[in-house]
């Protein structure tokens, strides 16, 4: 089942940044886009393949802080 989260990333200010936390996130999915003016990244899933808090910890252990998580 595919299912969208977005998360708000205190920190992400840069195009680095954003290229880091789309790495991070592409071994487990293959749907993320990233708006650095509202420091939101949405990223699509398959249920299957990841779960809401391995994608949050795969952003907060490159050293971000995610301050809002929407289902
Ligand atoms: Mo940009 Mo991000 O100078 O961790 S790399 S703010």
């Amino acid at each position: 089942m595919n299912k969208t989260i977005s998360f708000q990333v205190e920190g992400m200010n840069c195009n680095s940044c954003v290229s880091k936390i789309e790495n991070v996130l592409s071994n487990l999915s293959k749907d993320v886009s990233v708006n650095l003016e509202e420091k939101k990244v949405t990223v699509s899933f398959l249920s299957e393949e990841a779960t809401p808090m391995q994608l949050k910890k795969q952003i907060e252990q490159i050293g971000f802080k995610i301050s809002k998580m929407t289902l």
